[in-house]
């Protein structure tokens, strides 16, 4: 199972026959709703730069949807942090060097955490292998939210 995905902000990663990239308007021709305040305040809490993000993604993970080991550098520069944000169930989150074959970390991320990948772990592979359906309450039906927030142009 993959993951089910959205976004928000000037623009957003998006899935078409043409393949993956960052498009300014949604599929129907839309433009993407704006990042809300609340998601906008954990940046400002936590990236510690000047630029505000400028693509929100947001992933959802069913039950048994994991997310293979990857790196983020599909942005035009490397040096900005990447935000993000846990919402649900746990998830098995592996992280490595920025070599696919360097050796990896696991931590659970709950709900409520945040990751930041900045510096020299900017272009870390990370992935997730797991998560633990229903381990957390915040979803009625089960599920993990992940929020990214990017500068990717
Ligand atoms: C996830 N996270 O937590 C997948 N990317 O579902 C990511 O791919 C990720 O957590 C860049 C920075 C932090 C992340
Ligand atoms: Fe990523």
């Amino acid at each position: 199972m993959s993951v089910r995905m959205t976004g928000a902000g000037a623009r957003a990663w998006l899935s078409d026959t043409t393949g993956y990239r960052y498009a300014e308007t949604q599929p129907d021709g839309r433009l993407w709703p704006a990042i809300p305040t609340a998601i906008m305040n954990v940046w400002k809490k936590v990236a510690e730069v000047s630029r505000e993000p400028d693509s929100c993604l947001v992933n959802f993970y069913g039950e048994g949807t994991k997310m293979g080991l990857h790196q983020d550098r599909v942005e035009a520069e490397h040096l900005w942090p990447v935000v993000s944000i846990s919402l649900g169930d746990e998830a098995l989150f592996r992280v490595g060097g920025v070599e696919r074959r360097d050796p990896t970390k696991s931590i659970w991320l709950r709900s409520g955490d945040v990751v930041v990948l900045t510096g020299t772990s900017r272009l870390a592979y990370h992935g997730i292998d797991r998560v633990k359906f229903r381990s957390s309450g915040l979803l009625p039906k089960g599920g993990r939210i992940n929020v990214t927030l990017r500068i990717a142009s």
